[in-house]
């Protein structure tokens, strides 16, 4: 169901994409539009979507959010949401992100599945998603909400794509068989200092079923995951603020690590 226009949508996703793309801050859109319905929310995103695929720029990616009970209970949000994954997003492994291009970034400890088979939901189990995945890495994602004092609800927060801004893959690639993904262990580490750590469980009792769920999500617009798709399930810890000047480095067991630093 559906309470905005289609000339609101498209007001609103220029609204929230140029908070991205020029770092400013917005109030929540609930709090103008509260009569917004989860599809209006998501119809917001997919046009910031298809205004940068307008622009020239490439889809690179998905991603999950507020898929472990550290996140959703940091953000007082209880249901996963989704993103897309921008070309201009990845940031390579040991490299810099610039903070003056973003509003006020956290770095979150998330692992990525690429697929070598398409899912397509609804009905997408586990199972599936193990039997399509070509390899799993380690990933880093850095949010930053474009709401104030990243507060949100999740209307607000499907409509600002998830919070997305930029991403690092690093680290070395393994077949789902050959690891133990639920005991797989992660400890981020800032400025040398132990921060958080976890295992692959906290997300979703298992990270294949976050493949999973962004497959079913995606079926409700008709929508699947090609072959090929790099997917971040979501972070495993809570988030981290980070300043400038900051450097970070996220080891993985049995997978390496990803590491960056905020200039
Ligand atoms: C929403 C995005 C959350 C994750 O990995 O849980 C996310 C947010 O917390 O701003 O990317
Ligand atoms: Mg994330």
């Amino acid at each position: 169901m559906s309470n905005l226009s289609r000339q609101q949508i498209e007001q609103l996703a220029e609204h929230c994409e140029n908070a991205e793309l020029q770092a400013y801050e917005i109030t929540k859109i609930t709090n103008d539009f509260p009569d917004m319905t989860y599809r209006d929310a998501f119809d917001i995103q997919w046009e910031i979507r298809r205004r940068k695929e307008a622009r020239g720029h490439k889809i690179v990616g998905m991603k999950m959010g507020l898929t472990s009970w550290a996140k959703m209970k940091q953000m007082g949000v209880e249901h996963p949401c989704y993103g897309f994954l921008a070309d201009y997003f990845a940031v390579p492994d040991g490299g810099d992100i610039k903070h003056d291009e973003l509003i006020h970034p956290k770095i979150e400890a998330e692992l990525a599945f690429v697929t070598k088979a398409p899912l397509k939901g609804p009905g997408i189990h586990i199972g599936d998603v193990l039997r399509a995945t070509d390899f799993v890495m380690p990933a880093v994602e850095v949010i930053d909400s474009r709401y104030k004092d990243f507060k949100f609800d999740l209307k607000s927060v499907i409509a600002d794509n998830s919070s997305s801004s930029r991403f690092i893959a690093g680290g070395t690639m393994a077949k789902p068989e050959d690891l133990d993904l639920k005991n797989l262990g992660v400890v981020m580490e800032v400025n040398g200092q132990v921060v958080e750590l976890g295992a692959g469980a906290a997300v979703l009792g298992h990270p294949a079923s976050s493949v999973a769920m962004l497959a079913n999500m995606l079926a409700e617009r008709d929508e699947e995951i090609p072959a090929g798709t790099y997917i971040m399930i979501g972070a495993i810890t809570a988030a981290v603020q980070v300043n400038k000047g900051d450097s970070f480095c996220v080891r993985y067991q049995g997978l390496g690590s990803v590491s960056g630093r905020f200039v």
